[in-house]
């Protein structure tokens, strides 16, 4: 086999040969495809500026980026590299036009469909993006039959891997976008997605090709080592991909976690032979520079990525994510295809030497600048700075981005006029049907720009009257359990649209009476509500139980409509079912809950999983309410220990909504243990009981009032270190019980104003009457006593005890040997603490709350005190 040349230095151009027509034609070919590659840049760019006036400006910029700009450069890219690399004629040209242009309407399809909310044409566009992937790895996979094979030829594996992740990727991507997943598998998909086409579609053929281009751009001749090399890492990240894209959809961590570190290794196996070979000679065009920077972000991104997936669930790693995509986007895909641009357009654009000199002096105008700028821009976007600089960053970078298109557009128009007055002959030809793509693309982001904008403004006709055809777009924000604006007013018949962004950390959705409603947004997702002609009021609101109640609602009136404020609302009025009895019968196998409190366990470290689910509870006698729980009960399991215990707390989300979990028990910054999770999450929420008490532990989400009037507290006691032994102890969770739809208007009202149906002890009207505690004569019993609210407190007397012994919030009031006694334990909302009493001769000692409407509506209960 020779070893000429072409063997170690790129297998670029096909150079000039006689005959102009057929010297321009592929010259012509890239020229059309870069011309392409620029305006989706070019519009990504705008998108990722424009960020605030977009409905989906953030998946927009991102997909413009990589499903067009740089799928189509991958696309003709690994098409010419496997062509030079296998030895290979070059294949049917009208084939790849075919497939590039079914690719680029596909990806307009595509991003049209989400941009608009059309699933349909969004997944009509997937297929289509698809099928033009599998024609590509067809060819790939036709070039190498009976082409003579370089040295090299293993790098088109790598292509060919690629596509087969691209089709998978897509085809992920495809079910994301038109909505036909559920909420439940939506993470593992979405992660998977990120992962095949971010380290498969666009990893593999970078690092690939830059077994190749790297000593090409450096001018030196490949290590010996390179193929070899080259094998063991398609091997390595390809048997990595495999494991981890499955993995992740599984929701499998550890399985994904492996796969992405066998990935790693590949990675830093290929990065290793390209620092030997850049210690034979530095860097010195931009060029070279752009790609040694990408490949060190590329290190980094893989790397962080491996870190964050081993330090967290995964069901938490998508924020986490969106902090690596600036290195992967911007710092390791952006700047390859920029480096690989600079160095590779002047190659195959130029009619010539001289020519070929003069547009490379052209695209490395400034390098050293851009080059410091984009990089210090993806360093400010990576490190955890706060936004403003982070905003810098990104300016930053667009700036180096925006710098080099302009420069690679000059390129293009000066090689486009070499082609044409070098007499190619099919150059006049092509010029119409480019500038109509050109111009077919831009008209499409501008109807898109123009759709999304947050007008607030009326555009169209019918500006006289109170009759409007305009369309009038509204950006809706849902935080704080508002959504605003709370009102909005049009003319009748305008088209309106609602533009609805999520503020909030909790999950809300915003459906519209009688219309359409968003899928539940996630903090800081958005979704655009087309809503229609609006001929009458309409009510719009979230859907989370509860939330419609606590205030999450919006009113689109019609201007000059007859409503004279005498709105009536629908479920207003007919509020709380009739008031229970508490000296009424509890059905066939009710059993009370157990109010007996077992000793600490011995172990210093209490591991304990709580279930947040709903529950149909016998609350009162002959009374079921669907209650909020932890762990199926309300009060949840009561948790106890010593002082200087640790308690690991796995809180995992049964429910259908969003709840969280605070403990006052230990102290710690709320951000993260307490924060809301999700359907299906989990998190672990770790703290140390440094002081003694009888606390409460609660949900954390918004509206507490609600998901604690709802059931969804508990107690832990943390022994004080003296604590004598008692002979027996009782734990008792005073509350108040709303019965109703949890979450309706009628019981939120209630909650408001304070109007409970009963007050309850461990979540029961009445229920230690009906199945009395048991004490013996002369026995020091000790009741622990926990007010969990929502909102009131209590005053716990046991008649005809007195207490010797009182502790309240972490101090001994009262003491057996103090000559005074106490008759109340008075706790205000989330306080707790205990009280002794001797029972000094048998009979029914009543518990009750000496505020005596509480105690008559349900918070009493007997002591029954045997010989
Ligand atoms: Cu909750």
């Amino acid at each position: 086999m020779s070893t000429g040349p072409n063997e170690t230095a790129a297998p670029t151009p096909e150079r000039p040969r006689p005959g102009a027509s057929s010297a321009s034609a592929p010259r012509v070919r890239h020229l059309r495809a870069h011309v392409v590659i620029v305006v989706w840049l070019a519009l990504a760019l705008i998108t990722a500026t424009t960020q605030h006036t977009l409905p989906v400006a953030h998946w927009l910029a991102i997909h413009l980026f990589l499903l067009g700009a740089v799928t189509t450069a991958i696309m003709v890219w690994t098409e010419h590299f496997a062509v030079a690399m296998l030895h290979a004629p070059p294949p049917d040209p009208r084939w790849g036009g075919v497939r590039l242009i079914a690719l680029n309407v596909s990806a307009v399809a595509v991003l049209t469909g989400v941009a608009v909310d059309w699933p349909v044409l969004a997944g009509v566009g997937t297929l289509g993006v698809v099928a033009a992937i599998i024609g590509h790895v067809a060819a790939l996979v036709r070039l190498g039959r009976g082409a003579l094979g370089g040295r090299l030829a293993p790098v088109v594996g790598y292509y060919r891997l690629a596509g087969v992740a691209l089709i998978a990727g897509a085809v992920l991507g495809g079910l994301l976008a038109t909505g036909a997943l559920g909420e439940a598998g939506r993470t593992g998909v979405e992660l998977a997605h990120i992962h095949v086409n971010l380290l498969g579609w666009v990893g593999l053929p970078i690092v690939g090709t830059l077994f190749m281009l790297w000593p090409t751009v450096l001018g030196v001749r490949m290590e010996d080592r390179t193929v070899p090399v080259a094998r063991r890492v398609l091997w390595l990240t390809g048997l990595g991909l495999l494991l981890a894209v499955p993995a992740l959809l599984l929701g499998a961590r550890w399985p994904a976690v492996a796969g992405l570190a066998v990935y790693a290794v590949g990675v830093g196996w290929a990065s290793a032979l390209f620092l030997r070979t850049v210690l034979r000679r530095a860097p010195r065009s931009g060029a070279s520079w752009m790609l040694a920077a990408a490949t060190c972000w590329l290190v980094v991104g893989v790397v962080a990525d491996l870190g964050l997936m081993a330090t967290r669930e995964l069901s938490h790693l998508d924020p986490a994510l969106h902090g690596l995509l600036p290195v992967l986007l911007i710092g390791f895909v952006g700047q390859t295809l920029l480096g690989a641009l600079t160095y590779l357009l002047p190659v195959v654009l130029s009619g010539g030497p001289t020519d070929r000199a003069a547009l490379a002096d052209l695209l490395d105008w400034g390098w050293r600048t851009r080059l410091v700028v984009l990089n210090a821009g993806v360093l400010l976007l990576f490190l955890p700075l706060p936004a403003p600089v982070g905003a810098v960053g990104f300016g930053a970078a667009a700036a180096a981005f925006a710098a080099f298109l302009g420069l690679a557009a000059a390129a293009l128009v000066r090689s486009r006029e070499g082609a044409v007055t070098g007499g190619a002959g099919g150059a006049a030809a092509w010029r119409a049907p480019l500038a109509g793509a050109g111009i077919g693309v831009l008209l499409i982001v501008f109807a898109l720009v123009a759709a999304g904008l947050p007008a607030g403004t009326t555009s169209g006709g019918g500006g006289s009257g109170t009759a409007a055809t305009g369309t009038r777009t509204v950006e809706v924000e849902l935080k704080g359990m508002a959504v605003s604006p709370s009102r909005i007013e049009v003319a009748p018949g305008t088209v309106l649209r609602l533009e609805v962004v999520n503020r909030d950390t909790q999950r809300h959705d915003l459906r519209v009476e009688d219309g359409p409603r968003t899928p539940m947004l996630g903090e800081g997702e958005s979704h655009l509500l087309e809503v229609g002609p609006i001929a009458a009021d309409l009510e719009a609101w979230c859907t989370v139980p509860g939330h419609r109640a606590a205030g999450m609602s919006m009113t689109i009136a019609v201007t000059g409509s007859a409503d004279g404020g005498a709105e009536s609302e629908p479920g207003h009025g007919h509020a709380s079912p009739d008031g229970l009895d508490p000296a009424a019968e509890h059905s066939d196998g009710w059993e009370p809950r157990s109010a007996v409190l077992p000793p600490a366990e011995e172990a210093r470290v209490h591991e304990v999983e709580l279930r947040a689910v709903e529950a149909d509870i016998e609350v009162a006698p002959g009374v079921s309410q669907r209650m909020w729980t932890f762990g199926g009960t309300a009060p949840g399991p009561t948790l106890r220990g010593k002082v200087g215990d640790v308690f690991e707390v796995t809180l995992v989300n049964d429910a259908e909504m969003g709840h969280g979990i605070d403990f006052h028990a230990g102290a710690l910054a709320p951000d993260e243990p307490m924060r809301t999770i999700g359907p299906g999450e989990r998190l672990v929420y770790r703290f140390t009981a440094e002081r003694a008490g009888a606390w409460l532990y609660h949900c954390s989400t918004p509206s507490m009032l609600q998901h604690i009037g709802n059931g969804m507290y508990g107690a832990v006691i943390i022994d004080p270190p003296d604590l004598e032994q008692a002979d027996r102890e009782y734990v008792l969770v005073s509350s108040q019980l709303y019965l109703g739809e949890p979450g309706s208007e009628g019981q939120v009202a209630k909650m408001r104003e304070g109007r409970p149906d009963a007050w309850v002890f461990n979540g029961g009207a009445g229920q230690y009457a009906a199945a009395p505690l048991a004490a013996r004569a002369e026995e020091r019993v000790r009741f622990w006593v926990v007010a969990a609210g929502p909102s009131d407190g209590i005053a716990f007397h046991i008649v005809g005890t007195v207490f010797d012994s009182v502790y309240k919030e972490g101090a001994h009031l009262v003491r057996p040997d103090d000559p005074g006694g106490a008759q109340v334990l008075d706790l205000a909302a989330a306080q707790g603490g205990y009280v002794e009493a001797v029972f000094p001769e048998p009979g029914h000692y009543a518990l009750v709350d000496h505020d005596m409407r509480r105690a008559e509506a349900g918070a009493h209960g007997i002591v029954k005190v045997t010989p």
